[in-house]
Parts: C-alpha cells; sequence; structure tokens
C-alpha cells in the first residue's frame, strides 16, 4: 500500500525529465496514486508523451493555463477520465526573458501582466476549475522560490510573481478550509530544469548555494517528489496554507559558512 493509493492526482506544468513536475510524478507512481498529466502546448508533446508511457499514464491532455477554455476543457476531460480528483499539482512559472536581468524597475507593464497570469493567476484560475470534482480531503500543491520574500539578483519579476504566488497559496488554504481542502507550496532551492536553463550565472548559483546550506547540498527534483508525497497524502492533514522549504536550510542562515578543516 503506498501512501497516496486510491488517490487521483493531475501534474500540471511537465516538460522533459529535469522538470521538478516529472521528480512528483515519479514519487507519485511509487506511492500509487492514478496519475494525468496536462502541458503547455504542442511543442512539448513528444517529450512528455514518452514519459507517461514509462509509468503507464494515459490520461495525458494539453492545456495553456493562460487560456479558462483550455482549463475548462482539462476539467471536463479529468471528469470523464477520473470522476473525481484528490491532488492538483502546480509547477508552472514563467516570465518574458527581458524580465529576468537588469533592474527590476524596467519590467513593462505587458511583462508583468503575463508573468502573473502564468505564474499566479493560473493556480488560483485552476483551482476554481476544478472544485467541482475536488473531494474532501483534497491538496492543492504548487512550487515557489526564495526570491519571493529575499531578492535574489535578476529573478526580478519572478519574485515578485512568487510572493503574489506565495500570498495565494495562503488565501486559497482560507478559501478551501472549510471543504476539507488543503492548498500549500514547495520552496525549492535552485535546480537545473528546463526554466533555469539559458539562467546566466546559474552554474555559480547552485555553487554559492550549496556552500551556503547548511546541509552543503544542492536538492533535486526527486527531493521535491518526497516532500510532494508528504503535503499531498493524509500524512499532512490539517496542514495548509504552508510554504514548506526544500532547499538544505539555505533559508534560515543570515550569513555564509566559515570555511571548516574538512572543507
Ligand atoms: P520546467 O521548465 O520543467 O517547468 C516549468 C513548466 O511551466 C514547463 O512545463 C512549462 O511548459 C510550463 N508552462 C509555462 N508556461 C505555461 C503555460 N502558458 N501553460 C502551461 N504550462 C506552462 O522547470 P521547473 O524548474 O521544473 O519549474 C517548475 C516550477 O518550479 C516553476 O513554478 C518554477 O518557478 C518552480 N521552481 C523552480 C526552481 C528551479 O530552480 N528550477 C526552484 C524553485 C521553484
Ligand atoms: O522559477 C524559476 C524559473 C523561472 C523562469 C525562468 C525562465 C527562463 C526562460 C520563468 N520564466 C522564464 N522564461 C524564460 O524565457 N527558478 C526558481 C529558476 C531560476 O530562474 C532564475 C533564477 C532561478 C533560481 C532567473 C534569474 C535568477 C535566478
Amino acid at each position: 500500500m503506498g501512501l497516496l493509493s486510491g488517490k487521483n492526482a493531475l501534474i500540471f506544468g511537465l516538460a522533459n525529465d529535469r522538470s521538478i513536475a516529472w521528480g512528483i510524478a515519479q514519487a507519485f507512481a511509487r506511492e500509487g496514486a492514478n496519475l494525468g498529466f496536462s502541458y503547455a502546448g504542442e511543442a512539448l508533446e513528444k517529450r512528455v508523451k514518452p514519459l507517461a508511457q514509462q509509468l503507464g499514464v494515459s490520461f495525458v491532455e494539453q492545456c495553456d493555463v493562460a487560456s479558462d477554455a483550455e482549463i475548462a476543457d482539462v476539467v471536463d476531460k479529468a471528469k470523464n477520465h477520473f470522476g473525481n480528483i484528490d491532488i492538483i499539482v502546480h509547477s508552472i512559472g514563467f516570465a518574458n526573458k527581458e524580465e529576468l536581468n537588469g533592474n527590476y524597475y524596467d519590467t513593462s507593464r505587458a511583462g508583468f501582466h503575463l508573468a502573473m497570469d502564468i505564474s499566479v493567476y493560473s493556480f488560483v484560475a485552476i483551482a476554481k476549475a476544478f472544485q467541482p470534482i475536488l473531494n474532501k480531503g483534497a491538496a492543492l500543491l504548487t512550487l515557489t522560490y526564495y526570491g519571493s520574500v529575499k531578492v535574489a539578483p535578476n529573478y526580478n519579476m519572478m519574485g515578485v510573481a512568487k510572493a503574489a504566488l506565495e500570498a495565494s497559496t495562503r488565501y486559497m488554504a482560507s478559501d478551501f478550509g472549510p471543504q476539507g481542502i488543503r492548498v500549500n507550496a514547495i520552496s525549492a532551492g535552485p535546480i537545473r530544469t528546463l526554466a533555469a536553463s539559458g539562467v546566466s550565472g546559474f552554474k555559480d548559483m547552485l555553487k554559492n548555494f550549496a556552500e551556503m546550506a547548511p546541509m552543503r547540498e544542492n536538492v533535486t527534483a526527486e527531493d521535491c517528489g518526497n516532500a510532494a508525497v508528504y503535503l499531498c497524502s493524509d500524512w499532512s492533514s490539517h496542514v495548509t496554507g504552508e510554504v514548506h522549504y526544500v532547499d538544505s536550510g539555505y533559508n534560515i542562515m543570515a550569513a555564509s559558512n566559515p570555511l571548516k578543516k574538512e572543507e
């Protein structure tokens, strides 16, 4: 018996085998969940379909979360396929590349709107659209980053979007609480994924992170998957509105570590 046996779980944001969504999918499959995937668009189909096949997942639907119609379509399809849903994972974030360097104050109005729409509102829109088919005891989960709380150079617009995403997590936890539905976020340390590729200086960020973090190691998508199992299983019943750090302890530090002899 797995920790998620008998639970129907939908994961949004699978792009490839480096995605945090893939780490979560593998952990959920191991724990016996019935899985479904949703991916952004046409171009990702050839990557996502083989991954779904690896885990024997037959529900694989395209959904651009900028579109209410496409979200409604996935709800209909999920209703037909699963009946009801117990778990929704939102592992989606996007800002235009121009918005991820230089001064934050140079963010354009259109760029601000796009990042907020895809990275924040989509979680709200998905929660609202799926509400009619969510079981009591359901869990909603999103992925965030510490750049929401402290300034991470160049993260800029995404930091502001993640702050709004974390606040949305708390407001939705309050809204859904009376229905026995929980809403939480995982704040992951930096991981080399598609969304991190092309971020200049990412390699140095990983190195600095591991030096600063109490555990002196970077985190993996697999770590996020295992934390997601907890936050989406009945073991975390009555845990809601939380931002749960999976970051080797990085966020608790106020200054970098002095070098120790063994280092
Ligand atoms: P990823 O590129 O594998 O996943 C991001 C996903 O967002 C992709 O699947 C992409 O297709 C999807 N997406 C973008 N626009 C979309 C749209 N309009 N409709 C539907 N889907 C759309 O990268 P990842 O690092 O696994 O990112 C997953 C989440 O984790 C994001 O919210 C990211 O901000 C967060 N996160 C990442 C890190 C990191 O260092 N990689 C750290 C903390 C949090
Ligand atoms: O949330 C993220 C990734 C966010 C992201 C990345 C991109 C790159 C490609 C959102 N949109 C885009 N749009 C693109 O066109 N992370 C936590 C990873 C990340 O991204 C950074 C980071 C870190 C960490 C960007 C700048 C600085 C640090």
